[in-house]
């Protein structure tokens, strides 16, 4: 029973990543105050890591100058979007849909949405665009990220499942972690791994990436295979596991399909043949091999690394497949486990959002499946057609053949591969319907009408979690301005809709007076089906606390692990073993292009950063746009750190600086998928990666494209800083400079600091005309003469501009000298008094003082302590224990660990 909170807090759910943690969110009736973790809540117990822990920092009053709170429509492209209301807004879209579905027929709409909303705003999306309009096309961007673990699961075990849980790590003898950086990605579930390693000693950790990411920088054994190897491995892995008789003949022939076919192609892959096409040593797929198969429970976590490719499904179908050969599946500490990327990715899936779904785990391609789903809607029938892929969406619109979209919770035209094809699809379709908590993302920029979106902390629903694990999310606050929760304004959209296209069943179909009454229906639809939930209820989620699938009438509880009995949801009740041989990924590494090059995510920033993006402190980690790539490659090419470099693939370029890291190998580097046009200048990261997607799951490679990086002539440098106290707003500020920084080549705009940001703005400053000077000046505070303090070196061509507010820097403008950057920006982060920079600022100075280096990157980020002060300490003989107890770096949120532990390693 979960324990009584004060009056003013709400029980909820952390909106970010799929290990789905319970928060508890403070607040006073208007306003969120503070979040902590849900003691309560069994994917977290209380713990939340640097993301999790600062939600309340990202709804703060400051934060309604990027959110959208009013419906915004333009009637016509060349025009401005003019704010209106609710009315006017859904009338015009309900008006435009179906002057499209009349003309060009229900296909030439579609819904892009996304794992990010909850179950019930899904479910009506869904039978909005199956049930009422008669179209499939309603995928999400779930499809750049589950899809091909959704494939996989169904190919093998018979139906999208992840059979295993998170409690399942104290049970584990040998933990396979492949294409996952849980570390970062899945920060309270790697506490969970370190603190189940802690209680097991014996247990063997292996990583699998390309990568030496921090978790793979604590693995008991670390596979850096070439990108896009993986079935190589997997197959060798299993070779050795038959030559050694490893496998389990019981299990295979009692549970399993088409061992035989599968046996014969390992055959081939023998553990010398996989090291040459994985560029591992064979001792260690030996080794994978060994401990995979004779431990007593084996379970492998997976993500992005393996699905984000165009052999995606087989990736997953080729760990699966050595599950089942040895019977590492349906046992305490065991199983296959897909980690989920989204909050309510698996919500998703549940009510088939995705174009080739139906509600309840259904499939469109099953003619009994669309018929129940009928039925169960009160509708004649569902269409047959599968929709368009996300992919095949853009493609679409770009050709014109889809006229009218309708995009909600997801940022296209940054997070999908082959960023000029997006935007050309967003410029081309006639009408584009954008439903959004923030007004300021790349892709509102298309909307011809933008809906105000409720987000964390105003919205009621559910999620699904990793492990199968229904929570409920629970409004605190009301809505800012005139924002409406997702659900209802599809509802009304729908009911419109319906009445344009004289569709009697409308009202029928869309009855909904709340949440619960959708959520209800979506049970309904779940009866019989491997996710039975006919047992659960709201009520039940609340005063029993979340519950996991399958729960059906008459349970007491969900299924902790599923096919415990061996028995598979396939029609002969086995699991089926799939043939899977080596692909190579679409583009290699040549002459031309011939650095690989993989994205993924950092730890503290969030997608497209709308929401993390707005916290200083969350950039301390990584503080800008950067390449991350190895010293042998960099001294091949003249590269130093922190060179300017273009980075330039088939698809595009983009410019950004160069960060020297031994986590790469040497013909690779990697890009944060985070960077887009609202931090700096260009299409961001996916302007370089590639739209060649997965058979099966038509999930795009957005893990591996073909890049050249070069130097960039010394250009001259701009760095400008304006420290942001109370009385005026950080995010205001980047939303008068983001305009400046589209027209400036080389440029970025990020934050820094804690309690009084600093925004900063770096470009070249040769490109600068004199009125774009002027303008920047005039956002800086810069432009009164009598408060700045100016300096000029014509014969080096440097300047030197500042503003003091008593004696405290409040802007700075550097040009052609940029060295003291990082002093002034920690100096005015502080606010500590400037008068080391006061004579350095009128000196013909380019270094700062001695003594005055910037902190850099920040470690622990509850505690604020940088990589400096944590290697300096360790230099001067402190162990990793006595920093701790000085510093507390590492104690609160714990994400940060596994970095200290490195470090503590290295020194
Ligand atoms: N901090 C943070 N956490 C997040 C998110 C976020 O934006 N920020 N997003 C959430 C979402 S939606 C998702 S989907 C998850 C993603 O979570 P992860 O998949 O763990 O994260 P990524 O960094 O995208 O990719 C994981 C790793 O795959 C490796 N990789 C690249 N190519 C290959 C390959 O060929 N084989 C193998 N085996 N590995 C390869 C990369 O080097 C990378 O370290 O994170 C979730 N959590
Ligand atoms: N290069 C590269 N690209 C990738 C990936 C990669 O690894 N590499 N990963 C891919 C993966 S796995 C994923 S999941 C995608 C994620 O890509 P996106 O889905 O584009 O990511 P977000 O930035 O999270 O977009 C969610 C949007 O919803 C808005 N929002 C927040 N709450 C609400 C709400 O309640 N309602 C509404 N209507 N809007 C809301 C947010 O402001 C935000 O703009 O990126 C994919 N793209
Ligand atoms: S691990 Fe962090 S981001 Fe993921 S749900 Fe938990 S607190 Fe949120
Ligand atoms: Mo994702």
């Amino acid at each position: 029973m979960a324990e009584a909170l004060k009056p003013l807090e709400t029980r909820s759910t952390c909106c970010y990543c799929g290990v789905g943690c319970g928060v508890i969110i403070e607040h006073d009736g208007k306003q969120i105050t503070g979040v902590r973790g849900d003691p309560e809540h069994p994917a977290n117990f209380g713990r939340l890591c640097t993301k999790g822990s600062t939600l309340h920092l990202t709804v703060q009053p400051d934060s309604l100058a990027v959110r959208a709170l009013y419906p915004e429509l333009r009637t016509n492209r060349e025009s401005q979007r003019a704010r209106t209301d609710w009315n006017t807004a859904l009338d015009h879209a309900a008006d435009r849909f179906a002057q499209v579905i009349r003309e060009h027929g229900p296909d030439a709409v579609a819904f892009y949405i996304s794992g990010q909303l909850l179950t019930e705003d899904y479910y009506v999306f869904n039978k909005l665009a199956k049930g009422l309009i008669g179209t499939n096309n309603v995928d999400t961007n779930s499809r750049l990220c589950m899809s091909s673990a959704v494939v996989g699961y169904k190919q093998t075990l018979g139906a999208d499942s992840p059979p295993a849980c998170y409690d399942d790590l104290k049970d584990t003898q040998c933990l396979f972690i492949t294409g996952s950086n849980t570390a970062f990605a899945h920060p309270i579930l790697f506490r969970r791994i370190e603190d189940a390693r802690a209680a097991n000693p014996a247990m063997k950790m292996i990583v699998v990436d390309p990568r030496r990411t921090d978790t793979a920088e604590q693995a008991d054994l670390h596979l850096a295979l070439l990108p896009g190897t993986d079935i190589a491995l997997y197959n060798a892995m299993l070779h050795v596991m038959l030559w050694e008789e490893w496998i389990k003949p019981d299990y295979i022939a009692a549970h399993t399909e088409g061992f035989e076919a599968l046996r014969k192609v390992v055959r081939e892959y023998t553990p010398a043949m996989a090291a040459g096409i994985c560029g591992l040593d064979k001792k260690d797929i030996e080794k994978a091999a060994e401990w995979f198969a004779t431990s007593g429970a084996t379970m492998s976590m997976y993500c992005m690394g393996t699905n984000q490719s165009s052999h995606g499904t087989h990736n997953n179908a080729a760990i699966i497949n050595m599950h089942l050969a040895t019977a590492q599946i349906g046992k305490p500490g065991a199983g296959p486990f897909s980690l989920t990327g989204q909050p309510n990715a698996m919500g998703g899936r549940e009510v088939g959002g995705l174009s080739n779904l139906l509600s309840g785990h259904r499939d469109l391609g099953n003619a009994e499946h669309r018929a129940e789903v009928a039925r169960l809607w009160g509708v004649d029938s569902v269409p047959e057609k599968p929709g368009l892929s996300a992919v095949e969406l853009f493609d679409a619109m770009a050709e014109g053949k889809v006229k009218a979209v309708w995009i909600a919770c997801t940022n296209p035209a940054q997070s999908m591969p082959d960023q000029n094809l997006v935007h050309k699809a967003l410029e081309t379709c006639d009408f584009v319907v954008v439903q959004e908590a923030y007004r300021n993302t790349e892709t509102a920029r298309y909307a011809d009408l933008l809906l105000p979106a409720t987000s964390w902390g105003e919205k009621t629903g559910t999620v699904t979690n990793s492990e199968r694990r229904i929570s409920r999310v629970i409004q605190a606050v009301p809505a800012p301005g005139e924002a409406r929760h997702d659900w209802d304004a599809a509802m009304d959209f729908a009911r419109r809709l319906g009445n344009k296209l004289d569709n009697a069943q409308t009202g029928k179909l869309f009855p909904y007076a709340n949440e619960e009454e959708i959520w209800n229906e979506h049970r309904e639809s779940t009866r019989g089906r491997d996710l039975d939930i006919t047992g659960l209820s709201y009520a039940t989620l609340e005063s029993q606390g979340p519950q996991q699938w399958p729960f059906p009438a008459g349970a007491t509880r969900g299924k902790v692990r599923l096919y415990e009995d061996g028995i598979f949801p396939t029609a002969s009740g086995k699991a089926k073993f799939v043939v899977t041989e080596h692909r190579e990924t679409v583009e290699k590494a040549d002459a031309q292009y011939p650095i690989r090059l993989t994205t993924g995510r950092l730890r503290d920033q969030w997608h497209g950063m709308s929401r993390t993006g707005t916290v200083a402190r969350l950039y301390a980690h990584e503080a800008e746009p950067m390449v991350h790539m190895n010293a042998a490659d960099m001294a091949r090419r003249n590269l130093k750190d922190g060179d300017m470099v273009r980075v330039k693939s088939r698809r595009g370029e983009v410019v950004l600086r160069l960060l020297e890291s031994a986590s790469v190998r040497a013909g690779q580097a990697f890009m944060p998928m985070h960077w887009g046009r609202n931090a700096m200048s260009g299409l961001g990261t996916n302007a370089l990666t590639i739209k060649a997607f997965d058979p099966y799951s038509k999930q795009p490679e957005l893990k591996h494209a073909a890049v050249q990086i070069e130097k960039l002539e010394d250009s001259q440098a701009l760095v400008a800083m304006r420290r942001v106290g109370s009385e005026a707003n950080a995010l205001a500020l980047l939303e008068v400079l983001r305009p400046q920084i589209a027209e400036l080549p080389q440029a970025t705009l990020t934050l820094a600091g804690r309690e009084t940001p600093v925004v900063i703005l770096k470009a070249r400053s040769d490109a600068l005309s004199a009125e774009a000077q002027a303008a920047l000046d005039a956002s800086l505070s810069l432009d009164d003469e009598l408060q700045c303090l100016s300096y000029r070196d014509a014969r080096r061509d440097i300047t030197k501009r500042a503003r003091l507010d008593g004696d405290q820097l409040a802007a700075v403008r550097l040009t052609g000298e940029t060295k003291a950057a990082g002093w002034l920006q920690d100096m005015m982060a502080n606010g500590s008094p400037a008068t080391e920079a006061r004579k350095w600022l009128l000196a013909p100075l380019s270094e700062p003082p001695a003594g005055q280096a910037a902190r850099g990157k920040i470690i622990c980020n509850c505690f604020n302590v940088s990589e400096n002060e944590i290697c300096g300490a360790f230099k001067a003989g402190e162990s990793l224990e006595q920093l701790q107890t000085r510093t507390k770096c590492g104690t609160n949120c714990g994400s940060c660990v596994p970095e200290l532990k490195r470090l503590a390693a290295s020194s």
